[in-house]
């Protein structure tokens, strides 16, 4: 059974200071510009598009903290996505957020968790976004925003710019999909922390739908909670999604994504999805404009479109 007439709030996190690369934060201009909310709405849902995200007047960063670059900014953008997500959850809608690179991850995890505290996360990447202030290799903060979001990892140095995280993930509601470039540091978080992770390797060895299945199971074994699925098209391969600023060889198809997502879609329990790091200054219009293709396609994957046609 496919979801059908769900009101769908749209948020643009135009937000690129979480890595180093120009254009990301053209991502939500890019897509929406596939008319992807049309075909949303076609499908038969309600679309409210809330525009993008403008970044505050926050104080730029002079000094390094914890070597981490672009501290406050990301700090303080992550604050207004988690108070938009959390305020279209009030609304009673679902969430899509278009990204923007990565870091914006904590304010969407924080701001659908605050609303539904029992929510669990599907985190689609190749990378796993855990890195910490003293771990990170790059001080890139698209590598880190599972950190900030994480109960077992708040031992860290806090920082008053976090302040506003009042609600965080266990580490048994999470789960990694598609991984294949995880740093030392990250795989021993993962490990320590229990983490269920299905890397390019699971996926090869199970499929894409039982992998899905086994993630769904492990984070959420009785079938009730709130879905948030945040989706880095580096995740798929980069004959996929080309247009990106991390590409890792040997990662999903589009199909495999689309599977993903259809997957979780029959649920019906997807509440939130984030689709993230599509950098059109990247490749040349034929990359582009593949890897917008693909985020479309994965769009409506998660929200019913069926392959066999919709009546
Ligand atoms: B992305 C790396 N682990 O921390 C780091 O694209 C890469 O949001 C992070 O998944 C990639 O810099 C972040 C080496
Ligand atoms: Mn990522
Ligand atoms: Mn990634
Ligand atoms: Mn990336």
């Amino acid at each position: 059974i496919l979801t059908k007439h769900l009101h769908i709030g749209v948020v643009g996190a135009a937000f690129e200071k979480g890595q180093s690369k120009k254009g990301t934060s053209l991502g939500p201009k890019v897509i929406r510009d596939s008319s992807v909310l049309k075909n949303l709405k076609d499908l038969g849902h309600q679309i409210e598009d809330f525009g993008d995200l403008t970044e505050s007047n926050v104080q730029i960063d002079k000094v390094n903290h914890f070597k981490v670059k672009n501290w406050h900014e990301v700090a303080s953008y992550n604050k207004s996505v988690s108070d938009k997500v959390f305020q279209i959850c009030q609304s009673n809608r679902k969430v899509l957020t278009l990204g923007g690179d990565h870091s914006i991850g904590a304010g969407t995890v924080h701001g659908h968790l605050t609303a539904y505290p029992d929510s669990c996360v599907i985190w689609v990447d190749a990378h796993a976004d855990i890195n910490t202030v003293k771990s990170t290799p790059s001080g890139n903060m698209h590598g880190m925003p599972l950190s900030f979001v994480l109960k077992e990892l708040q031992d860290e140095p806090s920082s008053p710019e976090w302040n506003w995280v009042k609600n965080r993930l266990s580490a048994k509601n999470l789960a990694f999909i598609g991984l294949r470039d995880v740093d030392p540091e990250e795989r021993k978080i993962i490990h320590e922390l229990g983490i269920c992770s299905l890397s390019m390797e699971e996926v090869d060895l199970m499929g894409i739908k039982e992998a899905v299945r086994f993630a769904l199971n492990m984070i959420d074994p009785l079938h009730r909670r709130p879905l948030h699925v945040s989706f880095d098209v580096d995740a798929l391969d980069p004959v996929e999604a080309p247009s990106t600023g991390t590409t890792v060889r040997g990662g999903l198809t589009l199909r495999e994504g689309m599977t993903l997502l259809e997957t979780v879609n029959t649920t019906g329990r997807l509440s939130a999805l984030d689709i993230v790091e599509v950098n059109p200054a990247i490749g040349n219009s034929e990359q582009v404009g593949q890897t917008v293709e693909a985020a479309r396609r994965l769009v409506l994957a998660a929200f019913g479109n069926s392959r066999q046609g919709n009546s």
